[in-house]
């Protein structure tokens, strides 16, 4: 399968995030889609090239297109306060607080447009996110045009972006844009499959109310994991979404027997939905020893992941999320699209 890359991804980068009370290196590093992009071409997996540009004409279908532009403006205003090193908000409009009128502060405007301090803002950051976009939408239309699967090394990651509203490393929700480009290059119903082990809030509010995207997520409980907010197993989508939205929530302790009993689930309702296309949202931080995550995935495994999501008979556009074992995620990656290959 072709994979789509852009080494734009990496100005990106340096930034820091908020992590058990102290500031810290972000987790989420261009190190992480560098070691994908290496596994990829050691392993033989296909062709790498870069992204196409494209329009944010769909991105303003599924976001408010005043985020989109608060996105682009975000470092800009930072520098033009007088600031450096990473932007990063620190106070949200919560319930009993006005979330109707956009400040025009930075510090305000950063907060009103996020849902936490975990997507920051380095003078690279909105070009990467660009880029991240571009792959998304290069191989969505790989797929669209008859590839029987397409690989997007996307980097940001997308799946915790809201209609209006970054967080958790996401800006641009990558494999919502892509499943909703499907939709208006013709496919009657996308499915999105989101494996990360955190439960993308973002793709599941922004298709919630809608028969024609289904979204289905295999996730640590929200519980006990972040994102807390979004992600119980009673979210079942809402109007002509309703039965739409699928949670399969997991314990801290997942391995890959009762993982792979919900996946089995997660199957079952998507070939019951039928799509015309499968968007999976590929994180690999189940893995054992990813730093911030409690489940006990392990490298064989992430193969027979891929074999499974093949045996639904469906073009598949995988969109890359998240997995900070940084040594290990190309490995862990590439081992679902190497199973999917050789299904
Ligand atoms: C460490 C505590 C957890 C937020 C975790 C964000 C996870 C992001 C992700 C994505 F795919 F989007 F990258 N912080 N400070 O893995 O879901
Ligand atoms: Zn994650």
């Amino acid at each position: 399968m072709i994979t789509i890359h852009s080494p734009r991804h990496a100005g990106h980068g340096g930034n820091t995030e908020l992590n058990s009370g102290a500031i810290v290196p972000a987790f989420e590093c261009p190190r992480r889609a560098e070691i994908i992009r290496a596994r990829v071409e050691e392993v033989g997996l296909g062709p790498v090239r870069p992204p196409e540009a494209h329009g944010l004409d769909t991105a303003r279908r599924v976001h408010e297109p005043a985020y989109l532009d608060f996105l682009e403006r975000a470092w800009p205003m930072w520098v033009a306060a007088g600031r450096d090193g990473t932007a990063m908000p620190f106070v949200w409009p919560a319930p009993g607080l006005r979330a109707d009128v956009p400040p025009r502060d930075i510090d305000g405007l950063l907060g009103f447009y996020s849902f936490d301090a975990g997507a920051t803002f380095v003078a690279g950051t909105w070009d990467a996110v660009r880029s991240s976009h571009d792959v998304a939408l290069t191989a969505a239309a790989l797929v669209s045009g008859g590839e029987p699967a397409a690989f997007a090394l996307c980097r940001p990651p997308g799946h915790h972006a809201g209609p209006r509203a970054a967080g958790g490393y996401c800006y641009i929700n990558n494999a919502a844009v892509a499943a909703q480009w499907l939709r208006d290059a013709g496919a009657r119903r996308v499915s999105v499959l989101d494996i990360d082990y955190h439960h993308g809030n973002g793709t599941q509010t922004i298709f919630l109310d809608r028969g024609d995207v289904q979204v289905v997520n295999i996730h640590a409980d929200p519980m006990v994991e972040y994102p807390y907010f979004l992600g119980h197993a009673d979210e079942i989508g809402t109007g002509p979404g309703e039965g739409a939205n699928l949670n399969l929530p997991l314990p801290h302790g997942t391995d890959f027997t009762d993982w792979s009993a919900a996946l089995e689930i997660a199957c079952a309702e998507i070939s019951d939905f039928d799509p015309d296309i499968l968007v999976v949202s590929l994180g690999v931080d189940t893995f054992h020893a990813d730093p911030i995550s409690a489940f006990r995935l392990d490298t064989p495994e992430y193969p027979l992941i891929g074999a499974r999501i093949r045996a639904l008979e469906k073009p598949a556009l995988f969109v890359m999320e998240g997995g900070y074992a940084v040594e290990a995620v190309g490995l862990n990656a590439v081992g679902v699209l190497t199973g999917f290959e050789e299904g």
